[in-house]
């Protein structure tokens, strides 16, 4: 072991000894978290090629990492939470009992870090000096996860420091293994706070603070101490008159939360402003005033590259021209990076995401489309001056929202928080890059949780509804969606920095102003309600943006009570209600008016 031994708690210790037994590294390093030791780490990468270095005139601190091939996105067939009972980790988890999955693991990690170094990574989730902060400790043998989780979280000394008043910390044990998916597990243990991942060096597979411990771990002490670890963005928006409202908004992976989070105003809507406190994850705890409060536990960004550009987010794409980690890019001759959706044109000659030669004739795509940047926080132009605060923001309004292409109004809001909880329950996304399997296809996934609840999503559901009346101040709750399409996949709506005027809507009818409609489904904006001075949407657009179709609105009904039966008992009987009066509603809009009445059972 190295001198910082001696900063090292004795809990920590023994814990280290036990992994090294086990992997038996050639060499142990206790990570502080300095300039020295990242300067290090990039220079021992560039040499072994788990990193090339982008061109630094033109991108100073910025580096490429290519994954192997077969890992480029979370895996969630092979995911796992390992609780006590089956039935607690829920028929939306894969379950293996604790002691069968250490079992399984041991003989895989079993000399696993032979001739690799052994980083044992302290980190904190959350702002320093608060008390809804968390520690962990990452033992890994990658480089790339080291440096990216000195990015992604408070790393080094700082955890120490925390540790050393709270003595607690979640055990998370990574090793890259072989890399091979049949040997690749991500193994959740809440009821012992430890995680184990091997066979993939990805993303939340690898960097086990954000989806293993802040929403998977987390989720499950949430419901037991009474708070919430949600997949949310966190967005706080300044109006004309300076006042500082915050909101929330969960969206399942790749579906638009860092663009929301890093919203920049429209022209045409002089005097807003938006401030970035989180893109991926929320804690959210009540607050003594009887609202919700919320802390970002992350230090930094790890966004989607493709479709970044200065016209989509400018505020992204300034802050990746530094200290940025870029994996599964494009490589242009001169060094700087490509992907599709880049606002240069595409190259005429480049290294494809896998180091392969590339053409704008080429087949394939240059950039992997689930490619990331890695980014500090305080990178972030829009970063919020309450970024760092201890005690976290006040939520005045909570958003859903997804990939959809029909059916689902660019925004409604629920009538009450428990239609709210049922809209958030009843989320459903075309399917994306940033989980392995087919993109495109209709998903269940409720709140955007459905791959990081990590506990039965019945008991989900029904801690959801005790929040609501845990704090006097519940926020409003709205579902959005800015994929609707028109003709030919044409999207109707600008998106991007114009959703402020939808976020504008959102705020005015949190605070019981702004024009609505109830409609079967929750309340619609009335055409003229949303504000489209200076946009170019028609007013035929606007209708199909808002339109609530009730045919359109029997198939989804089915699919909803799929999901109720899955939970059997397990599902709250409000959300039981809440399904059924939609049921009535919507056969209620379908039948000719003529025959309601006639029927009794209508
Ligand atoms: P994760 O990091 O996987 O959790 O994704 P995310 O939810 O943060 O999604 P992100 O903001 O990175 O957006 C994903 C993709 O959606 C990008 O290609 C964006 O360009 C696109 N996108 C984001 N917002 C909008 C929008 O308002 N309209 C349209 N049409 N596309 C959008
Ligand atoms: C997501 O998929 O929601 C991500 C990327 O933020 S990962 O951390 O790999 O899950
Ligand atoms: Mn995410």
């Amino acid at each position: 072991m190295t001198d910082k031994t001696a900063l090292i708690h004795s809990g920590i210790r023994k814990w280290v000894d036990e992994v090294a037994a086990m992997t038996h590294p050639d060499r142990i390093l206790i990570c502080d978290g300095s300039e020295a030791e990242k300067e290090t780490l990039i220079k021992e990468s560039l040499a072994t090629g788990e990193l090339i270095a982008l061109n630094q005139q033109k991108m100073p601190g910025c580096y490429l990492h290519r994954s192997a091939p077969h890992d480029v996105a979370r895996t969630e067939q092979l995911t796992y939470v390992c609780t006590e009972l089956e039935k607690d980790a829920g028929p939306n988890n894969n379950w293996m009992d604790p002691d069968a999955a250490i079992a399984k693991l041991t003989p895989l990690f079993a000399n696993a870090m032979e001739g690799r170094t052994m980083y044992v990574v302290p980190f904190l989730m959350g702002p320093v000096g608060s008390r809804f902060s968390k520690v962990g400790v990452e033992i890994t043998d990658s480089k790339y996860v080291v440096l990216s989780m000195r990015i992604m979280t408070r790393m080094g000394c700082v955890a120490l420091d925390e540790l050393s008043r709270s003595g607690e910390f979640t055990r998370c044990v990574h090793s890259l293994g072989d890399l091979s998916p049949d040997r690749r597990f991500i193994m959740h243990f809440p009821e012992r706070n430890s995680v184990w991942s091997i066979g993939s060096g990805y993303g939340g597979n690898a960097l086990l603070g954000k989806k293993c411990l802040a929403l998977r771990l987390a989720s499950w002490l949430a419901r037991k101490e009474g708070w919430m670890a949600e997949h949310m963005l966190i967005l706080g928006l300044e109006d004309p008159q300076k006042r500082v409202r915050y909101i929330c908004g969960a969206f399942p992976s790749a579906c638009g939360k860092t663009n929301l989070a890093m919203l920049v105003p429209p022209r045409s809507m002089p005097g807003w402003k938006a401030t970035t406190v989180g893109d991926d994850i929320a804690w959210l705890r009540p607050g003594a005033d009887g609202r919700l409060w919320a802390v970002n536990p992350e230090a930094g960004f790890f966004g989607v590259v493709p479709g970044t550009s200065r016209k989509t987010n400018p505020t992204a794409f300034d802050m990746i021209q530094s200290n940025t980690i870029f994996t599964n890019v494009a490589l242009r001759p001169d060094g700087t990076p490509w992907w599709e959706g880049h606002d240069d044109p595409p190259p005429p000659q480049a290294l494809d995401w896998q180091g392969r030669p590339w053409t704008p004739a080429s087949p394939e795509k240059a950039a992997h489309p689930n490619s990331r940047f890695t980014t500090p926080a305080t990178q972030c132009a829009s970063l919020s001056p309450e970024f760092d605060n201890p005690e976290g923001v006040p939520i005045h309004a909570m958003i859903f929202g997804a990939r959809r292409q029909r059916r689902i109004p660019l925004v409604y809001q629920a009538r009450n928080w428990q239609h709210g909880v049922f809209l958030g329950a009843t989320l459903s996304s075309e399917t994306t890059a940033a989980a392995t399997g087919k993109v495109g296809v209709l998903r269940r996934d409720p709140m955007a949780m459905w791959p990081f609840c990590g506990y039965n999503m019945g008991d989900y559901f029904r801690h959801w509804l005790d929040m609501g009346t845990a704090v006097s101040k519940p926020p409003a709750i709205f579902r959005v969606n800015w994929f609707r399409t028109g003709e030919s996949g044409r999207f109707l709506w600008p998106g991007f920095g114009e959703n402020l005027r939808v976020l504008k809507w959102i705020l005015d009818r949190s605070e019981g102003r702004g024009d609505a409609v109830d409609s079967a489904i929750g309340q619609v904006p009335t055409p003229d309600a949303i504000d489209r001075t200076g946009l170019d949407v028609s007013d035929a657009d606007m209708t199909r943006l808002l339109k609530v179709d009730p045919a359109e609105w029997v198939e989804a009904i089915a699919g909803q009570e799929e999901l109720i039966a899955m939970f059997g008992e397990r599902m709250p009987k409000e959300i039981i209600a809440e399904h059924d009066e939609l049921a009535r509603r919507i056969n209620a809009a379908i039948t000719p008016p003529d025959l309601i009445g006639r029927d009794s059972g209508i």
